[in-house]
């Protein structure tokens, strides 16, 4: 039998992620919109550091933010470099929605935003605001892995219908360089799905998840006919090999998290310490660790 539906949403907020997600879809709403709405619990949680409302912020103290979403047929929006509003996933949705395009980014998604009625808010909360002066002190970028390259929420979900869809949002990076955009709103390297295949996403340090394509990979192996694990397994494998002689090994981080059509899924990292939360009829919301190539 077929797992559905079904919500994967990656590390430990994704929980709440969840149960919102499944409180819409049981409602009724569009499979798009629990999304929107369960994503959109992390964005506006001030404790979550690094999406959203909360998130640490690039070295010029700015918080910064990268989401996207894809839907069933293939539709996909993305707002990249956007700051003040606290609902990026929610203009990615738009961007999909409204506009002939996939992607917008900076000071055009921000002018975006505000004609579709979104409000300019201060996101750097006193939390974020003082890490980031603390950082400050010494000014290293040097991500603390599952820390500061870690949080970003990707959700991904089999409906009633058996159709997948899948968003992710963060603030990237803690410390970032001013304009750097990680792989979360890239469709492709933070998210993919193929909805005859099945959906992907990632999180950890972007720049390694762009360099291999990370999730549309993913995908593409589970065409192959590799499951969900084999799939996520392989491509973290990829990731290592790639970078075990490059600058960024020292703090890299990546996890995949994948789906498959009949509900098969699976997480995957680079380093140990990376979770995940699934929800379905059966059991219900719940944390799962993910395996790692490094013990
Ligand atoms: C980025 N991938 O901007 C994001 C950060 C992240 O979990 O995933 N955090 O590189």
């Amino acid at each position: 039998p077929i797992r559905k539906p079904l919500v994967l949403s990656t590390w430990r907020h994704g929980l709440a992620a969840n149960e919102e997600a499944w409180k819409q879809l049981k409602n009724g709403e569009s499979t798009l919109d629990a999304i929107v709405a369960g994503v959109g619990v992390s964005e506006a949680d001030p404790n979550v550091a690094s999406v959203g409302y909360g998130g640490f912020p690039d070295r010029e103290g700015e918080v910064t933010l990268d989401a996207c979403i894809m839907d069933s047929n293939s539709n996909c929006g993305s707002v990249s470099f956007l700051q003040n509003i606290k609902h990026p996933i929610a203009v990615a949705k738009k961007v999909m929605e409204k506009t002939p395009h996939v992607m917008l980014s900076g000071e055009g998604a921000l002018q975006f935003a505000l004609s579709e009625g979104f409000i300019k808010e201060n996101l750097l909360t006193n939390r974020a605001e003082n890490a980031w002066k603390k950082w400050l002190e010494n000014s290293k970028y040097k991500p603390v892995i599952n820390i500061e390259n870690h949080d970003t929420i990707s959700m991904l979900a089999l409906d009633e219908a058996g159709d997948l869809y899948g968003g992710c949002t963060t603030s990237g990076a803690a410390w970032k360089l001013h304009g750097r955009v990680g792989d979360s709103p890239i469709i492709g390297a933070g998210l993919f799905l193929d909805n005859d295949v099945g959906a992907a996403a990632a999180t950890g340090l972007g720049e390694a998840v762009i360099r291999t394509a990370g999730s549309a990979m993913v995908v593409e192996l589970m065409r192959q006919g590799k499951t969900p694990m084999e799939a996520c397994k392989e491509i973290v494998e990829r990731i290592y090999n790639k970078h075990k002689n490059h600058k960024d090994m020292e703090y890299l981080q990546v996890g995949f998290i994948a789906i498959n059509k009949v509900g098969d899924y699976a997480g995957y990292s680079v380093r140990p310490g990376f979770n995940y939360a699934i929800c379905d009829d059966e059991k219900g919301n719940r944390m799962e660790s993910a395996l790692s190539k490094m013990t």
